[in-house]
């Protein structure tokens, strides 16, 4: 720790010394008496005075250019708010600043910042903020506690510099993380960084939800999968998807990139790299020295960062992962950097060779094809593991099953599907369809004789076979119809699973 000139002792310890109020100050309540703001000796109060430029992500501040010290003022609002976090899958996000990450913050070592947390009024519980950059106990946490439709202030000199993780520190802390309350505050060096043409803020964090991994609908955070640190999600910046396409970041041949990058947790940490790119710097862990050069894969810690510089020399797309690839590959923690400019057949051919054997003098070309191969190959997976589109398959066998059951099953079971009483059976919420799955093709193709109990009261009639009238796919349409209908919920049927058991021996 650095000795402060201005203040006796840290800038936290002051302020909790200083007991005299100055000015209005909305305390939270359950979070302790507010101390009023401190006293700030004449040196410091003589610096100029700065609001912070904060933006989401994947955009940073940009670098400061002023030589001295600053009074900075930071306003954070946390916003709790339902928002996508893959297609077809929503969330419960709680946000710093309404994004995740949460917006990023970029101060120079030596200034002192004067921080205001507000939580939205329509915010569920409590929230505060831990900053990593913070000399002082709980880096603020304890300072910043604030309820709903409150406003918490509190002071603090940003004594080192370094890319600091800040998070929520409210109980449960793990629960708060991975709901999406964590981001990075820049505490630029007196010096500065060297230059670079573009800078990115990439945060990876991981989502416990209660369903697999796409799994469609407003997913609930699931406590007992967060406590044994096995999350269905792995991201970048929040959401499956929010570096990829037309949200790529980007960048041309010849240009210097820096990433800020961190890891907001809460459990899992990252294997960093880039698919085809050497970092040519890397401050590991945050820290004001790049210790090391030409790096493939940067190491990082839950609530850790590292900054990584490289020079882009041919176009493409570069491909960001955590190299732990089922994480990548199965959940979601891939972003996509895309590199315009002339090609530079010399560094990087493409593919330059296409037989059926490469021999050695192609393993450039058979690199590259081996590359596209395997990309083809996710490309389909990614296609049929989109839960766009699987959801919107589910939802034209649903229309054209309603075709098919409004022309030949509703004169029976009714419009409704409730049947009629004795004679027809409710298809409704009907607890022997629902039961089993197999068997509701079977009578749907063979038919039906003798008693059967259905919600409680039994029919004896019969149901005439309609393998005859429908195709393996009709059958399937109209059960995922039937199924999707009048309160019954239920996967989609596949002409597959109908054919099984039309083959079967009788
Ligand atoms: C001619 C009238 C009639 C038609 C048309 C008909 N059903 Fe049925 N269905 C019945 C009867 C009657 C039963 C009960 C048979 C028994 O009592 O053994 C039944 C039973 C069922 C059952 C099992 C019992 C339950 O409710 O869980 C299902 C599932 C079913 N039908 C679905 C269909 C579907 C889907 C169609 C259209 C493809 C269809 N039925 C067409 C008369 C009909
Ligand atoms: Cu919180």
């Amino acid at each position: 720790m650095k000795t402060i000139p201005l203040l006796v002792g840290s800038a936290a310890t002051v302020a909790l010394a200083l007991g005299l109020g100055r000015g209005p100050l909305l305390a939270a309540e359950g979070a302790g008496a507010a101390k009023g703001p401190v006293i700030l000796p004449p040196a410091v109060l003589a610096l100029p005075v700065e609001q912070a430029v904060l933006t989401a992500p994947p955009k940073v501040p940009p670098p400061i250019t002023r030589k001295h010290a600053a009074r900075v003022v930071v306003h954070l609002e946390v916003r709790e708010f339902v928002a996508r976090l893959a297609d077809g899958v929503d969330y419960s996000f709680w946000t710093y600043g309404g994004t995740v990450p949460g917006l990023f913050i970029r101060i120079r070592e030596g200034d002192v910042v004067e921080f205001h947390l507000e939580n939205h009024p329509s915010s569920k519980v409590p929230h505060n903020i831990d900053l990593h950059a913070v000399t002082g106990a709980g880096g603020g946490a304890a300072a910043t506690f604030t309820a709903p439709g409150h406003a918490s202030q509190f002071t603090f000199k940003a004594l080192n510099a370094g890319l600091y993780v800040y998070h929520c520190a409210t109980a449960p802390v793990p629960m708060h993380i991975a709901n999406g309350m964590y981001g990075l505050i820049l505490v630029e060096p007196k010096e500065g960084l060297p230059p670079v043409d573009r800078e990115y803020y990439v945060m990876q964090g991981e989502f416990y939800t209660t369903g697999k991994f796409g799994e469609e609908g407003l997913q609930a955070f699931d406590l007992a999968k967060s406590i044994d640190e096995r999350p269905p999600y792995v991201l970048f910046n929040g959401a499956v998807g929010s570096l990829v396409g037309d949200k790529a970041i980007t960048a041309k041949v010849g240009e210097k990139v820096r990433l800020y990058f961190g890891v907001g947790g809460p459990n899992i940490t990252s294997s960093f790299h880039v698919i085809g790119e050497i970092f040519d710097r890397v401050w590991p862990e945050g820290g004001t020295r790049f210790v090391q050069e030409n790096v493939q894969t940067t190491m990082v810690p839950a609530g850790g960062s590292a900054i990584v510089d490289f020079k882009v020399d041919v176009p493409g797309t570069y491909i960001l992962v955590d190299h732990s690839l089922s994480r990548a590959f199965n959940k979601g923690a891939l972003g996509m950097l895309k590199v315009d400019g002339p090609e530079n057949r010399v560094i990087y051919s493409g593919k330059e060779i296409d037989a059926v054997y490469l021999g050695a003098q192609a393993d450039a070309g058979s690199e590259a094809a081996r590359r596209e191969a395997a990309l083809q190959v996710r490309i389909a997976a990614e296609i049929k593991a989109n839960p766009v589109i699987a959801g919107l398959t589910k939802e034209a066998q649903i229309e054209k099953g309603k075709q098919v059951y409004m022309g030949l099953c509703f004169a029976c079971h009714q419009a409704d599907g409730n049947g009629l009483p004795n004679v027809f059976p409710p298809l409704a919420q009907a607890d022997y369809m629902l039961a089993d799955r197999e068997r509701a093709i079977r009578t749907v193709l063979k038919g039906m004789t003798g008693k059967v109990t259905v919600n409680g009261k039994t029919y004896d009639s019969m149901m005439p076979p309609q393998e005859a009238a429908l195709s393996d796919a009709q059958v399937a349409d109209v059960l995922t119809y039937v199924f999707n209908s009048w309160g019954n919920t239920g996967d989609a049927f596949t002409a597959a699973q109908v054919k099984n058991v039309r083959n079967e021996a009788r």
